[in-house]
């Protein structure tokens, strides 16, 4: 976010160097109405720009509210198996591009290189599975409750949709949103994170490629204010999806209550590993390690919290930092590099700022790390040591509050139901996760832990697309991305009844002689 209001209006010399991006409405990449742009910056080497992106606003949302509109009956009465075998062609683009795209994303976005291509194929994924929804999007059929008389459900498009996605995930997400909408017959805008356009647009253009009709996707970039805000408030909008922050997902809820509109939110996380006494701990350390500091921490599903039992702490705590201390922070290009920068100035000092609040107020006990790197070749860019606090009490605000960051706070406990309430008490519900080789144990925590999603001796991070995700309390708002449950998003139900009896049958009054 804070990287494209960093961006300046630009000169006409960088105007010649840098290659410059427009938004797609209505099958035309088109400039801004304010014929602006706004710099996209690599967080792992800030002199490098990746390229310069339309600074649109509201009068770019209409128009593309506008392209929308005009293609949605034609889209919507496509029949289902069309729609879904241009996604089927997507996917094959994406899977012919998904070096250049990972490479493109690691540049702007700063993970490593082999997260990135983790994320463009779990767009893949997304696409091949959620295509297939096409022969199927299935209603059901249930007795009526006359004679001649039969009953059935379909689901039936929302409408146009507009599609929020934010910078850590910056293919996986508008996926997630992008494919389930079409194949279910909707038209959409999207408006990408501001951090990371030319992934979103190297999808666009890959939907472009494989026959997407023009209007049926459409592109504005820009800031959350500029285009979010207009998105949001346009009359024609029926539905939001918007992944990001609790406090913008909370404005944006507000404002669709407001005007009746369907929106499905994905916010925070603060999840958490439970480490028992029977675990393999090399095991877990290894699973602590890719789910705190994968993604540099930016992840929703980020294991912020090791939640540790008091008889193994010291093992696991010495085995952890020792490990921590070796992961190799760098440029995401870079092939031996394990952590990437944070995405950009203003989430580094957010960040810089939880550890001082870790030291200083919570009285946390530093184990490794703490500062921004600064030396040699890291003083390009946002660069933050992985960071653990040990001896973490659970209301501490490191052990509440969401970092997104590399910065993970364990915290020692006696009994599984202590465990488990430490995990539960907190304001989001995402993901949590257990090591543990007693199976009682295991299922005893899946029934317990309140979360969307739970693992058992893995990570809190590395969902597949084919299962529901989201979470529960401060997580989101009752709705499920991906697996099929999405669909549940992206239609609404239309309930049918045809009459054959040829008179007059009155539903809850005639009564039927048996
Ligand atoms: C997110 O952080 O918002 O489960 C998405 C995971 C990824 C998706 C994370 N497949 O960590």
């Amino acid at each position: 976010m804070a990287k494209a209001k960093e961006a300046k209006k630009l000169n006409k010399k960088s105007e010649t160097r840098v290659q410059t991006f427009y938004n797609y409405i209505g099958g035309e990449w088109v400039k801004s109405a304010s014929g602006e742009y706004f710099e996209n910056i690599n967080p792992a080497d800030t002199k490098d720009v990746v390229g310069r992106f339309p600074l649109s606003s509201e009068e770019d949302v209409n128009r593309a509210v506008e392209a929308a509109k005009s293609a949605a009956t034609r889209w919507r009465r496509t029949p289902a198996p069309k729609r879904a075998e241009i996604l089927f062609r997507l996917a094959r683009i994406l899977e012919r591009d998904k070096d250049k795209f990972s490479r493109e994303m690691t540049r702007e976005m700063g993970k490593v290189l082999k997260e990135t291509g983790g994320d463009v194929q779990e767009a893949i994924d997304c696409t091949y599975f959620t295509a297939g929804e096409g022969r199927r999007l299935h209603g059901f059929t249930t007795p009526a409750e006359m004679p001649n008389k039969f009953a059935m459900c379909v689901r039936q498009p929302v409408g146009i949709c507009g599609l929020i996605t934010p910078f850590n995930f910056p293919m996986a997400i508008p996926s997630w949103k992008l494919i389930p909408a079409l194949v279910c017959g909707n038209t959409v805008v999207i408006k990408s994170g501001e951090d990371v356009p030319l992934s979103t647009i190297n999808l666009i253009k890959s939907c472009s490629e494989a026959g997407i009709p023009a209007g049926v996707v459409n592109l504005v970039n820009g800031h959350g204010a500029d285009v979010g805000a207009p998105l949001v408030n346009h009359k024609d909008i029926r539905l939001i999806s918007f992944t990001g922050s609790t406090d913008t997902g909370r404005i944006i809820a507000e404002q669709c209550a407001n005007q009746n509109k369907i929106v499905s939110l994905e916010m925070g996380g603060k999840n958490a590993i439970i480490v028992m006494d029977d675990a393999d701990i090399d095991n877990a350390v290894e699973g602590s390690l890719w789910g705190a500091f994968g993604t540099s921490g930016q992840r929703c599903t980020a294991s912020s919290r090791l939640v540790v039992h008091k008889k193994v702490y010291k093992k696991f705590t010495e085995k952890l930092v020792e490990r921590v201390k070796r992961l190799k922070v760098g440029n995401g290009l870079d092939e031996k590099t394990e952590v990437g920068p944070v995405i950009n100035q203003a989430a580094m000092e957010k960040i810089l700022g939880y550890i001082e609040i870790g030291q200083k107020e919570d009285k946390a006990t530093l184990a490794c790390g703490g500062n921004r790197l600064t030396k040699g070749d890291y003083a390009k860019g946002y660069f933050i040591e992985p960071t653990v606090f040990t001896d973490v009490a659970p209301d501490m605000r490191v052990g509440q509050e969401e970092i997104f960051g590399p910065v993970t706070s364990v915290i020692p406990f006696s009994t599984l139901d202590e465990a488990i309430d430490i995990v539960n008490n907190v304001k989001y519900g995402l993901s949590s996760a257990i090591y543990t080789q007693d199976v009682n144990q295991s299922f005893y925590a899946m029934q317990e832990l309140y979360t969307g999603i739970c693992y058992v001796n893995s990570a809190t991070i590395g969902a597949e697309v084919h299962l529901p995700f989201g979470g529960t309390k401060g997580t989101g708002n009752g709705h499920r991305e991906a697996g099929t449950q999405v669909l549940d998003i992206f239609t609404e139900w239309k309930s049918l009844y045809i009459d054959y009896s040829g008179k007059l049958q009155k539903a809850q009054i005639d009564e039927f002689e048996i």
